[in-house]
């Protein structure tokens, strides 16, 4: 294992940076709560299907998204709760569709793998693994092709690597310039599955150096650091129409899905990472600034205040129509 080679920014910031880093504490904040709550309602049987929790690598999403313009595009995969919320979607429209309620984002049709947002730019939330790369890669192309100056965000967990799709969409990235940047989170497991078992290589930003892309390599400990290097690649799709692949080495603090107990790893593995909690860093960092313990204690009742009416939201509303069953099956796409 690569040392550690960034520890995040001195703990004094100027002032105009504190506040920014309020906005994006409040929004790593928001997204741990709303998983935690997530994963309540699912252990009580009120979300089925899959639930892939987000918690530990909210950082990854949320400086990601801080370095990006808010007609710039994202997409990722089934671990997509806080890339919706980071890009913009409603706590209220996330927890129906969790809750596979009609005023979900997706009209409570797709669930917890599929959120997608077309007022936020967020185009989903892909089961299949690196399915979506190659798709982000034509997302990108019809940017270039328009011209109209937006950047596409591919993230994928290190599994993805290694299938074919996430060669395919590197490659046509780099032959035809695009604007885009691929965010690999690296959280050292596939499910169960160590890195080290499934690429000969460790450092997987290597990958670019085949499709002659450039590259950046970097622990996501504090949210600052990742908005800055991700506005790095950021600018060179933006300015010069070149794609990046950037990995981010992070750490899930939960099991792969609701379903996984976690015992590949050691509970001294996980306490290890948790002492680097980026949220933890981002709160210290704040109070080591004179934000204030009243105006923490403020942020923190209003997201908790944002939660709860989620969920109740969620609670309250509707099921889809039956009558959806057989348009949606049969009749199209756009038929609901
Ligand atoms: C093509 C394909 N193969 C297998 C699966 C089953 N599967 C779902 S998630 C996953 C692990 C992916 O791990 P990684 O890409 O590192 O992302 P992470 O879940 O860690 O965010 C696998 C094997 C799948 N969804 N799609």
């Amino acid at each position: 294992m690569q040392e550690r080679t960034n520890d995040g920014p001195p703990l004094t910031q100027p002032s105009g940076q504190i506040d920014h880093l309020a906005a994006l504490y409040r929004q790593m904040f928001l997204i741990r709560r709303v998983e935690e709550e997530s994963a309540r309602a699912y252990a009580l049987g009120k979300i089925g299907g899959f639930l892939h929790l987000y918690i530990g690598q909210e950082a990854v999403g949320v400086g990601a998204v801080a370095a990006l313009r808010p007609d710039d595009y994202v997409i990722t995969t089934y671990r997509d709760h806080g890339m919706a919320l980071a890009k913009g979607m409603s706590a209220r429209a996330l927890m129906a569709e969790l809750y596979g309620k009609a005023t979900g984002c997706s009209k409570g049709l797709g669930g917890s793998m599929h959120l997608f947002d077309v007022e936020h730019n967020m185009l989903g939330g892909y089961g299949i693994v690196g399915g979506h790369i190659p798709l982000a890669a034509g997302v990108a192309f019809a940017s270039k092709y328009r011209s109209d100056g937006r950047v596409t965000l591919c993230f994928f967990g290190e599994g993805a690597v290694s299938i074919g799709g996430f060669h395919e969409g590197l490659s046509l990235a780099a032959l035809w310039k695009l604007p885009i940047v691929f965010v690999c989170e690296n959280n050292e497991y596939a499910m169960g599955t160590p890195l080290s078992r499934t690429m000969s290589v460790e450092d997987v930003s290597m990958k670019a150096l085949g499709y002659g892309i450039d590259r950046d390599r970097f622990f996501v400990d504090d949210v600052l650091e990742v908005e800055k290097r991700m506005a790095e690649a950021v600018s060179r799709a933006r300015e010069l129409s070149l794609p990046t692949l950037v990995e981010v080495r992070t750490y899930r603090f939960r099991g792969h899905s609701m379903s996984d107990p976690a015992k590949y790893r050691t509970p001294a593995e996980l306490e290890d990472h948790k002492k680097r909690d980026p949220l933890t860093r981002a709160r210290a960092l704040l109070e080591q600034n004179g934000y204030g313990a009243e105006r923490l204690a403020k942020l923190e009742a209003e997201v908790e205040a944002e939660v709860q009416d989620a969920v109740k939201f969620a609670e309250e509303s509707p099921e889809p129509d039956p009558s959806l069953l057989a348009k949606t099956t049969y009749d199209g796409p756009f038929a609901a």
